[in-house]
């Protein structure tokens, strides 16, 4: 009884706009659509289409139908992150990013840039990055940078590495054990310097994760609501779709990631990261009018 006034409770609450150096990201009454550029010869998701050495134009244009389709952020990443990829230099990743990072800005959008190293991030956010989104987990490095720039700040439960996570998913209870990792992660980023306005939180679907585990945690975004930051959800075409629809390949993850998203719109998620964005504009829009979900 208690759990269920405690998920309603949560459900109500309002969730709080994502503070950035120039104005803020609204989370609410929709979800914010932040539409996906990997530039990464290996990305799984896309191939690596977008990634012509040298020539940020395909990003930026690719990043410009994004916007045209309902995205309000784009994030940008130089490094695959999919379980077993190869790890790039910070040299060569900023190298990937920066040109299309400052494209962006320079057209007045809001760019987001993935990364876990503090130099890329330092080096995109010169570039106009206002969104740090950290897939480690908040390094003290990454932190320090956050802090100095006064950028806003994607705080992501994660294990170990590409190279390791897989084995990493030994968990007594995944849900109050990622909740506790958020929790302690905003207060090591008020330790830092970083005011939690600024701070968003993510479970971390499919990071260490397996596919029962991340089930768990998208039915528990109104409990991760309760941490009081935008709740961002990342499920776009991951693997554990596959294995509720019977092994579909990442061509055929469509239905599956618009279900999820409006799910979670209708949960009252703050930020949804997707590749498909404008599928994704229409499934929150409907999501979000059916929520709260009691
Ligand atoms: N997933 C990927 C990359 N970056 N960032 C956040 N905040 N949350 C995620 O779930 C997340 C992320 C991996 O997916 P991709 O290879 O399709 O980009």
């Amino acid at each position: 009884m208690r759990d269920k006034v405690t998920r309603a409770e949560e459900a109500d609450a309002p969730t709080p706009p994502l503070r950035l150096p120039h104005g803020q990201l609204a989370c609410a009454p929709e979800p914010a659509v932040m539409g996906i550029v990997n530039l990464t010869p290996d990305s799984f998701a896309d191939g690596g289409t977008l990634y012509p050495e040298g020539h940020p134009e395909a990003g930026l244009a690719y990043a410009a139908g994004l916007l045209a389709e309902g995205a309000a952020v784009v994030d940008v990443g130089g490094e695959s992150t999919r379980p077993g990829a190869i790890p790039v230099p910070a040299e060569e990743e900023a190298r990937r990013v920066v040109p299309v990072v400052s494209g962006l800005a320079a057209e007045g959008a809001i760019a987001s840039v993935d990364t876990t190293k503090p130099e890329v991030a330092r080096a995109a956010v010169a570039a106009g990055a206002q969104i740090v989104n950290d897939v480690g987990g908040g390094e003290p490095g990454l932190l320090e940078v956050v802090a100095e720039t006064g950028c806003a700040y994607v705080l992501m439960h994660s294990r170990g590495t590409p190279a390791t996570m897989r084995d990493l998913t030994d968990y007594d209870d995944v849900v109050a054990e990622v909740t506790a990792f958020l929790a302690e992660g905003l207060e090591r980023c008020v330790a830092a310097g970083i005011d939690l306005d600024r701070v968003a939180v993510d479970p971390g679907i499919g990071f260490a994760k397996t596919a029962e585990q991340s089930v768990a945690l998208l039915r528990a975004v109104p409990r991760l609501r309760g941490l009081g930051r935008p709740v961002l959800v990342g499920a776009s075409r991951k693997s554990f779709l596959a294995s509720l629809l019977d092994g579909a390949p990442v061509s055929d993850r469509l239905e599956g990631s618009l279900a999820v998203a409006a799910v979670a719109a209708a949960d009252g998620a703050g930020i949804l990261r997707v590749h498909d964005v404008a599928a994704t504009v229409r499934a929150v829009r409907v999501g979000a009018a059916l929520g709260p979900r009691r």
